[in-house]
């Protein structure tokens, strides 16, 4: 079967990414609408060798469409996924609107497609910081269960979209060139106060929430309970953006329940879908984002037993964050539903 697929937020970061993914896997469509703000309404985009304009999206856009994939910011998908639904759609969402939703699925196919079922027409994608964790500690939770999760990321300016992107390089030219480095977007494009990304580390992503933790922070907190199944995890997060361009970084300290042997861990790990072990330091080898940048696996790396705590485990994550932690993972959903509905 065939399926009529519409991507809204063609023209973004991730969107361009899903546009490509549908093309290399050959995804069955039988038509592609391409939908956007009206700001970038008309622009050309090739799909299989075809131009295709990009259209404004709104609630009649949808007609027809079977399966719609969302990344054009959480307002957006709350305007129209709706109508997406009413018209018979199964929207995939790749912003923060409906993750925490009790009747909306969160799902990373390695560790919960079973949920996927559960939809009510919304299955939502989740932040990509917590996708490759997740894909990475799920075996272990598994195999011994986890009871405690200490992550410190190191992040991607393309997480915060194309124009942080264009920031950061921008500001490394200036800075080279001994002119004043000019502070636009970062740490929050919405926020006031900006702080050069240039040859720095910004412990901020996203707002502040009345806790003293970020948004982003707290994303990782509620989503990696919900994704495991087990509101148990205590979980606590510190995000930092730095200037990379693709692939986020992840120091991640994991307590299990129960002892563990390290070789069995990697052993574990190496056999997991979606992931690569890539671990030998008598080589210097260990995950890099310069090389997972452009793949679609999560890579795992610097094993090593805690010094203070025998079922604690340091682990070193990396992911491009534009594909398993965004584009990726949502195409890899719509695969699971397009053979679901075949
Ligand atoms: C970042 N993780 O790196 C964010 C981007 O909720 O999907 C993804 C935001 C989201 O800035």
């Amino acid at each position: 079967k065939l399926f009529n697929v519409a991507v809204v937020g063609a023209t973004g970061a991730v969107g361009e990414q899903i546009i490509g993914l549908l093309e290399r896997r050959n995804f069955p469509i039988a038509e592609l609408k391409l939908l956007s703000s009206a700001r970038s309404a008309g622009t050309k985009l090739k799909f299989k060798g075809k131009e295709l304009t990009v259209e404004e999206a709104t609630p009649d856009s949808f007609k027809g469409i079977e399966i719609a994939l969302f990344s054009a910011g959480g307002d957006v998908t709350k305007a129209l996924a709706p109508h997406a639904v009413e018209h018979g759609a199964v929207c995939i969402d790749n912003t923060n609107a409906y993750r925490m939703d009790p009747d909306t699925p969160l799902i990373v196919p390695e560790v919960n497609i079973d949920k996927v079922s559960e939809h009510r027409g919304i299955i939502a994608n989740p932040n990509c910081s917590t996708i490759q964790m997740v894909t990475a500690l799920k075996p272990l939770q598994d195999r011994y269960g986890i009871a405690r999760i200490i992550v410190s990321t190191y992040q991607a300016v393309s997480g915060a979209g194309s124009r942080a992107i264009d920031e950061m390089l921008r500001q490394t030219r200036e800075a080279l060139a001994g002119n004043e480095v000019v502070p636009d977007i970062l740490p929050v494009g919405s926020l006031p106060v900006k702080h050069q990304i240039a040859f720095n580390a910004i412990p901020q992503i996203d707002k502040f929430q009345d806790n003293g933790y970020t948004l982003e922070e707290m994303k990782m907190v509620r989503e990696t309970k919900k994704i495991m199944g087990d509101e148990s995890i205590d979980v606590t997060a510190t995000c930092v953006r730095i200037p990379v361009v693709y692939g986020h970084s992840e120091s991640v300290y994991v307590e299990l329940k129960q002892d563990y042997e390290l070789e069995d861990v990697k052993k574990l790990i190496a056999e997991s879908p979606g992931v690569v072990l890539v671990d030998d330091p008598a080589g210097q080898r260990y995950p890099l984002a310069t090389e997972a940048a452009g793949q679609p696996d999560v890579f795992v790396g610097r094993l090593r037993r805690d010094l203070g705590h025998a079922r604690g485990l340091n682990l070193w994550i990396v992911s491009d964050n534009l594909l398993k932690g965004a584009a990726w993972n949502a195409v890899q959903i719509a695969e699971y539903i397009a053979i679901e509905n075949e």
